[in-house]
Parts: structure tokens; C-alpha cells; sequence
């Protein structure tokens, strides 16, 4: 039988997670699921490179990893896990770092956006991010690495430092590949759709969290900002708000882009934004429920959590162990 290929994915415990979040990565999680040997970690070891308060970082540990689970990632088929419960990610990152240049890093779109946004704190970790993914994949052998289109940059980076050290010793790594959503690859804004829909967006209007109760959700969805248009039609160039919701109904429908225009064809902006606002809050409120029971038995989510550092780590210091051989560490 044809051996399995191997999918990676993280997402951090910061704020509370986006409908982006949602939409980007975890459906694509659970379609596919059944066909990859998949590893889902919390990315708690990237959080801290924008300073949390520990608490709430811990508490949202807890919260993502029941999310995963009440968003219908099957915690007996994935292994699940927190990143920092795996030492290998920070030990391969530190030899990932000699194989990268710190001229990549400083032109990396993310690393300047988070340090104008946090001036006061531009520390070594945020610019390492790139480099502490590109570990975090590296380790598993990943084939496909399903993200949002924001990410494309760290993956690609990711797969440049592989080859860098294939061709340096001998093949290592898998050199993995980007897998986006066919919808909703990029989620944006409500209020300014020129930009990512983002768990720290500093006018929370504009993001859905999915922690947010039915009122908020459609209250939210009622004030997107759209055009001076009236047609209901997908044209991210010219009605970046309306194609926008156009993507967020379909990716929560199932419904092609074509369907969900025919379902408004002559409906006003008021009628589909409250819709929209509908399908979404309808969709939500039972993976809120389901995360609130989970949330309720922390020791079944704490069985979870160490059945899956534990399958992580046996495969991660596989990864290891033969780079720690090809650089040269002397092992007992
Ligand atoms: N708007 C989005 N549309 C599609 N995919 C998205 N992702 C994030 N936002 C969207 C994808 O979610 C995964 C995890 O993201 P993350 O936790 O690493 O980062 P984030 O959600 O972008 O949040 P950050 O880094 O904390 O930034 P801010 O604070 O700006 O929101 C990734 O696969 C990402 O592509």
C-alpha cells in the first residue's frame, strides 16, 4: 500500500481565531484529514515573539486545541499538539538559522509589517519566525503545508532552506509544498477590504472571531463595507467588499462563487450582508457549543495534548537525530 503523505499546519494562540483562520487552513484541515498522516500543532513558541500575557496564552492553548477539535479535526486520526511540548523545534531551528541569512529575513513582508506594528519590541524571535517554521515543517517530512495566501512567503522560505541544506550535505529534508484554499485563500477585512481579515486587527469590526455570539457576527456583517454599486457580483479589483463576502458565503455554503452570485441576482447589498451575517452565525454556534463542552473535560483535552506531543516527538527527532549526524554533533 502506498505510504501516506505527510500535511503540517499551526496556527497561534493569540487573540481569538478569525473566520480567516477558519476558512484559510482548518477546512482544508478536515477534507483532508483522511488522506495525509497530519500533524496540527498550536504555535505557542511563535506567539511569544509579540509579547501575551501568560495567563491568557496559556488559557488559549487550551481553547485552540479544543477548536481544532469542534471544528471537526478528529483527534484519532491527527495528532495534536503544542509546539513548545516538542523540543526539537527550537533545537532544529537553531541549526536552521546557520543555513539562512539575515538578509532574507529582514525583507520577509511580515516580519516589517508586525515591526511597525510593534515598534516598541522588534526582538531576534520575530525576525527567527520564518526560520522556526520552516523547522516546524521540516521535522515532519510535511508534503503539503495547507495555509492562507499570507504564508506564502514562509513557505517558500521554508523550502529554499531545505534545499540549501539537501545540497549542503545529502537529501534530508522533503522540500514541501504551499497548499491554499480554493476559496477563501484570503480573507479580508470587513471594514477595509484591502486587507487581511487578522486576529489583532486594531478595529475588531472588521474581523469574525469565532468565539463571536449570533448578534455580534450579523451586526458586524451589516456594517462590512462594500461599493456605491448595487450588483451583487465577484470582482475583487473593482467591489473588493462584496467579493469578499461573495468568498466568505460560498467557503461557508460549499456553494461555487457562480451559485452564491445566482443566490442574490437582483437582492440588495442590506439583504445579502444579513445573509451572509446569518449562514455564518448558524454555522458557528455549534463549534462554539462543542468547544465550550470540550473546553468543560481539560483532561480529556490534556490526554489529547500528550498522546500527541508524544507521536510529534518520536517523529520530529527522527528529522533530528540524522541532521545532528550530517553536521557534524557528536552523539552518545
Ligand atoms: N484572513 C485570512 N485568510 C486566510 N487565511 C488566513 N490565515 C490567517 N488569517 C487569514 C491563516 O491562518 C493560519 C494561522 O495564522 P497565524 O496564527 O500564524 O497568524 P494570523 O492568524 O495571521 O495571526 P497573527 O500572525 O497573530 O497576525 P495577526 O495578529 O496580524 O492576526 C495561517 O495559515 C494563515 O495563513
Amino acid at each position: 500500500m502506498e505510504e501516506r503523505k505527510i500535511l503540517y499546519s499551526a496556527i497561534q494562540p493569540t487573540n481569538n481565531l478569525t473566520i480567516g483562520n477558519y476558512i484559510g487552513p482548518i477546512k482544508n484541515w478536515i477534507s483532508l484529514q483522511n488522506d495525509y498522516n497530519c500533524f496540527f500543532a498550536v504555535a505557542n513558541m511563535h506567539a511569544i515573539t509579540v509579547r501575551q500575557v501568560p495567563a491568557e496564552l496559556r488559557q488559549k492553548t487550551l481553547e485552540v486545541i479544543a477548536l481544532y477539535i469542534a471544528c471537526g479535526v478528529d483527534p484519532e486520526k491527527c495528532v495534536m499538539y503544542v509546539q513548545s511540548h516538542v523540543p526539537a523545534h527550537a533545537e532544529l531551528c537553531w541549526v536552521l538559522n546557520t543555513f539562512t541569512y539575515v538578509g532574507e529575513m529582514e525583507r520577509m513582508t511580515q516580519f516589517k509589517d508586525k515591526s511597525l506594528r510593534h515598534a516598541e519590541n522588534i526582538n531576534m524571535g520575530l525576525m527567527d519566525y520564518p526560520v522556526l517554521m520552516a523547522a516546524d515543517i521540516l521535522l515532519y517530512q510535511t508534503d503539503v503545508v495547507p495555509v492562507g495566501l499570507d504564508q506564502r512567503q514562509h513557505v517558500e522560505i521554508a523550502r529554499d532552506i531545505a534545499q540549501r541544506f539537501n545540497n549542503a550535505f545529502s537529501p534530508t529534508f522533503k522540500v514541501p509544498e504551499a497548499l491554499y484554499a480554493k476559496i477563501g485563500a484570503k480573507i479580508n477585512d470587513l471594514q477595509d477590504p484591502a486587507k487581511k481579515m487578522s486576529k489583532s486587527a486594531e478595529n475588531p469590526n472588521g474581523s469574525i472571531f469565532l468565539s463571536d455570539d449570533r448578534d455580534t457576527v450579523i451586526r458586524k456583517f451589516k456594517r462590512a463595507v462594500t461599493d456605491s454599486g448595487s450588483e451583487i457580483k465577484y470582482d475583487p479589483e473593482t467591489k473588493a467588499g462584496i467579493s469578499n463576502l461573495l468568498s466568505i458565503y460560498s467557503a461557508f455554503t460549499g456553494k461555487t462563487v457562480a451559485e452564491a452570485e445566482a443566490d442574490f441576482a437582483g437582492k440588495g447589498y442590506g439583504d445579502f450582508k444579513l445573509a451572509v451575517g446569518e449562514t455564518v452565525a448558524d454555522k458557528l454556534f455549534p463549534i462554539q457549543k462543542e468547544q465550550a463542552r470540550l473546553l468543560a473535560d481539560k483532561a480529556y483535552l490534556e490526554g489529547v495534548l500528550r498522546s500527541g506531543a508524544e507521536r510529534a516527538a518520536r517523529a520530529a527527532n527522527k528529522t533530528l537525530s540524522k541532521v545532528y549526524k550530517k553536521i557534524g554533533f557528536y552523539q552518545l
